[in-house]
């Protein structure tokens, strides 16, 4: 325990999504804290200052700043941020925002904005990382389809590789749906992936389209991007759980990139709730056995796939929260096995975390799991995003508008690898069970 992370978040979504994130980093903290004084749990996500954000609880804990860079072209949300609740968890050394926003033109935040402010965003990432005893990751929040944090998020990921090699770089991004407002969001997403293919150490790409199926279909889009963008908030608090609070099983972010990606650039993780609702009170006594029966059905993935029948599994972790017994992990663990298709090299990889403090949104202390696999149903998001980039390419639409900024070919250079990915994943999930290979001595 006690490694930090530093949260960069970029563009409107980013910071949107940062901002349910944070509300839900408190909350966690408010209920577990034992007498209200600062502790190691929250060193991960916070540090203790002389004035700062106040724990509105009963047992209150005084003075906390959250680790973290807020970054928009725009001012609307990072404003929203500072002038809310949680605004006293920033100080001005920790934002950055410009007005006239990115156009939703990836080129324009990548190299323009880029540009104009590496030395102010070197200068934040510096304040924020001056603080930490042992930096583990960077943590980037940001959507694809947008200008700013498509463009200047990925911008930034660069940076870190340059200035902070040694410090993981872990990425949540936000793919458009297919009926997204953003006309560009095919280029924007292709040009992101790209630059997240070659500098990010590990991502989880979640759909927007996953999302919207989770969230009540009677609110208004705009309003339900906040129950959206819990969801997502859960994935990053579950995840980070056992860095955080005691387990029998901690497993932290290094452990879990060890873990599940097999090869440097096949670094997209799919991830999965369970239990998934935002409908309380829905769920009566939730057991162990339901947890993996829904964990891997299509209803609980954060993008629009199914593990249980595309594609082969190549790594796995299931990181439990609440009052979960490893003996009935174990046994449960056999069956599923059983029911996936995992690549033949790696039968076993399944990587179990447990943590005893489980998930705010699982009431009466009832037991959850988050899954993230490196599986080759991935896939599907990349041929969806190449289907949708090349509707608009083959017409050389609004291309005009991104060659301001920057080389047409990196349209192709972004589509050449987005090819080579899916190809790469598909090579995996055609390979069959061998058993000659697997007599093989092995060394
Ligand atoms: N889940 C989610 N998606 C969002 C949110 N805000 C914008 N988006 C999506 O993000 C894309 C637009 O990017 P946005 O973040 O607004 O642009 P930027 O400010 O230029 O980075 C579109 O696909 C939107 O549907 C949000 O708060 N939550
Ligand atoms: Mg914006």
């Amino acid at each position: 325990m006690g490694r930090e992370l530093v949260t960069i978040q970029v563009g409107q979504c980013g910071n949107q999504v940062g901002r349910q994130f944070w509300t839900m980093a408190l909350e966690e903290h408010a209920k577990h804290t034992k007498n209200g004084i600062f502790d190691e749990s929250m060193s991960t996500f916070f540090r203790n200052v002389e004035h700062g954000y106040d724990l509105p609880m009963s047992q209150r804990i005084k003075n906390l700043r959250a680790r973290a860079v807020l970054i928009d072209m725009e001012q609307g949300p990072v404003a929203e941020t500072l002038n809310g609740p949680l605004g006293e968890l920033f100080d001005s050394s920790q934002f950055l925002t410009d007005v006239s926003g990115s156009g939703n033109n990836w080129a324009h935040g990548y190299a323009l904005y880029g540009a104009k402010y590496k030395e102010d965003i070197l200068e934040k990432l510096r304040c924020a990382t001056e603080h930490c005893d042992s930096l583990q990751s960077f943590f980037i929040l940001h959507s694809m389809g947008g200008g700013t944090g498509s463009g200047l998020g990925t911008y930034i990921l660069s940076l870190l590789e340059d200035h902070y090699p040694e410090v993981y770089r872990f990425t949540t991004a936000i793919f458009p749906s297919a009926d997204d407002d953003v006309i560009t969001s095919p280029y924007n997403s292709m040009l992101a992936l790209h630059q997240l293919t070659e500098h990010a150490d590990c991502v989880i790409p979640i759909e927007n389209e996953a999302l919207f199926a989770k969230v009540s279909s009677t609110t208004s889009k705009e309003k339900s991007f906040d129950g959206m963008n819990r969801i997502v908030a859960r994935v990053l608090t579950h995840l980070t759980s056992s860095m955080r609070f005691e387990g029998s099983l901690n497993v932290d972010l290094n452990e879990i990139t060890t873990n599940l990606v097999p090869y440097p650039k096949l670094h997209y993780l799919l991830s999965s709730l369970s239990p998934l609702t935002t409908k309380s009170p829905s769920y009566q006594t939730v057991r162990l056995s339901h947890l993996f029966n829904d964990i891997f059905h299509v209803q609980n993935q954060l993008i629009q796939t199914s593990p249980r029948t595309n594609g082969v599994m190549l790594a796995c972790g299931l990181l439990f929260r609440g009052n979960v017994q490893i003996s009935n992990v174990q046994s449960h663990l056999t069956k599923l096995k059983a029911e996936m298709k995992l690549i033949y090299w790696n039968e076993d990889g399944f990587k179990i975390g447990l943590c005893n403090v489980p998930s705010l949104d699982c009431p009466k202390n009832q037991p959850s799991v988050l899954a993230l696999s490196n599986h080759g149903c991935i896939v599907e998001t990349f041929d969806r995003m190449q289907q949708r980039f090349l509707k608009l390419y083959r017409r050389k639409a609004h291309v005009h508008h991104y060659t301001e900024y920057m080389e047409e070919c990196q349209f192709d250079l972004a589509l050449e690898s987005n090819r080579w990915l899916i190809a790469e994943y598909n090579k995996l999930n055609s390979i069959q069970e061998s058993p000659c290979e697997r007599q093989l001595p092995q060394f």
